[in-house]
Parts: structure tokens; C-alpha cells; sequence
């Protein structure tokens, strides 16, 4: 049994024997504030491991040998269409075809022509001349022949013309010396009994009545014929006289 005074002895002896606990026991006292200092014990076992820290930043390349090429990835999509390409080289000069043949043939075909259309305009002044047309003036043609006047429109209209219509005093003295006799005109009042027009259409710009005409004698006159000595007479459409057909001047 040790005096109380002898306590404090023990606790130094204590303190001094245990060695590496005293540095322990030091150290911890630096990080914490209440620090029970007494004799070392055996160590627990570990704790569980802490939860993963916070992703650490991109490292450098490493040092090592670089591995091996893999293998192509898929094909991709197909690419935009490329401008046009600049114009080839001109081609050889071809074999002689078909189109240079018809070529040729419209060549002879054109010269045909042109000399056709020669003859038909030496034809023209031939006839024209024979028949004492001159320039600017309608040509007023007859063959002779006397007929209703249903025909005389129709022998007229057959050779693309119109009947005798004089529209003044000279065209009206030109269809007297043609006719050579009494001939049709292309004048009837067949549309409205009273009022003579023209076949083509429109009143009367020109009139040569005979004294007492138009009288619709018999109730029956609705064409117009040219007597010899150039005055005109209404008379029955159903009888014959000279026709006269009249072509554009
Ligand atoms: C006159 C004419 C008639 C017919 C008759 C014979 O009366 O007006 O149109 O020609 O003569
Ligand atoms: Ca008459």
C-alpha cells in the first residue's frame, strides 16, 4: 500500500513507462480538444471504407505504345451533287446523213418554187394585159355564157371571186364593155322587198336606174342586171344572163 503522498510518483512513473504512448497521446492533443491521455491499447479493426471522392480532372496522355488501327467505321450518307463539269472536247465531224440529203432536196425544192412563182407572175401580166386590166383596178371577167343568177354566184365563187358590183360610174362602164350584153350584178332585194344591197352585204354607195326602175314587175324582181347601154333594170333572179364575175383589184 503506497502513502498519499507517493501518488504523484506513480503517475510519473506511469507517464515515463509507457514510451510511444506518451508521443501518441501528444500528437493527438495538437488536433483535438479534449484528449484523454492514458495507456495504449491494441488497434480496433479498420472502419468501413469512405464513400468515393469527386471525379478528378482529365490526365495527360499516357506514355505507352500506341495500340493497333481499328478496324473502318460504316459507310456514311452520300455527299451534295458537284457543280456541272467543264463542257467536253468538240466531237469529229459526222458522216454524211440523212439530213444533208433532205437538205438538198429542200434546196431544189425552194429553186422549184421560186421559178414557179416566175412563171405564174409572167402568166398573170400576160393575161392581164390580154384582158386590158390596168393597175389598181378590179378585173371584171365573163365566158360568155348566160345563166340564172343562183349559178353566177356560184361560177363565180367557184373561181374565188365575187359578181360584177359596180360601185361607181367607171367600174359600171368597165363590167358594160366586158359583158358585151345584158349581164347580172351582184345587187337583189331578196332580203327586204324595196331595199337592193349588195350580195356581199351594205346598202348602195352607186345606183344607175333606168327611168321607171326598180318596178318588181309582176311582183316577181328581186335581181339587178346591166343593160347594154349601162343603165340597170330589176328583173326575176330565175332568168338567164351573162356572168360576170368580178376579182379584187
Ligand atoms: C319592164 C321591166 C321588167 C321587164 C319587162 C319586160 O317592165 O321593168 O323588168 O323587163 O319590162
Ligand atoms: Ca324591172
Amino acid at each position: 500500500m503506497f502513502p498519499f503522498s507517493a501518488l504523484p510518483v506513480l503517475l510519473l512513473w506511469v507517464v515515463t513507462a509507457s514510451g510511444s504512448g506518451k508521443t501518441a497521446c501528444e500528437d493527438a492533443q495538437k488536433t483535438c480538444s479534449v484528449i484523454t491521455c492514458g495507456i495504449p491499447v491494441t488497434n480496433g479493426t479498420p472502419g468501413r471504407d469512405g464513400r468515393d471522392g469527386a471525379k478528378g480532372e482529365k490526365g495527360e496522355p499516357g506514355q505507352g505504345p500506341r495500340g493497333l488501327q481499328g478496324p473502318p467505321g460504316k459507310l456514311g450518307p452520300p455527299g451534295n451533287t458537284g457543280v456541272p463539269g467543264p463542257p467536253g472536247a468538240k466531237g469529229q465531224k459526222g458522216d454524211r446523213g440523212d439530213s444533208s440529203v433532205a437538205e438538198s432536196k429542200l434546196a431544189n425544192l425552194e429553186q422549184e418554187l421560186r421559178t414557179l412563182k416566175s412563171e405564174l407572175d409572167h402568166i398573170k401580166k400576160l393575161q392581164f394585159f390580154s384582158l386590158g386590166k390596168k393597175s389598181g383596178t378590179k378585173l371584171y371577167v365573163t365566158n360568155g355564157e348566160k345563166m340564172p343568177f343562183s349559178k353566177v354566184k356560184a361560177l363565180c365563187a367557184e373561181l374565188r371571186a365575187f359578181v360584177a358590183t359596180p360601185k361607181n360610174a367607171e367600174e359600171n362602164k368597165a363590167i358594160q364593155n366586158v359583158a358585151n350584153g345584158v349581164a347580172f350584178l351582184g345587187i337583189t332585194d331578196e332580203s327586204t322587198e324595196g331595199k337592193f344591197e349588195y350580195v356581199t352585204g351594205g346598202r348602195l354607195a352607186y345606183s344607175n336606174w333606168k327611168s321607171n326602175e326598180p318596178n318588181n314587175h309582176s311582183w316577181g324582181e328581186d335581181c339587178v342586171v346591166l343593160l347594154q347601154d349601162g343603165l340597170w333594170n330589176d328583173i326575176a333572179c330565175s332568168s338567164s344572163f351573162t356572168a360576170v364575175c368580178e376579182f379584187p383589184a
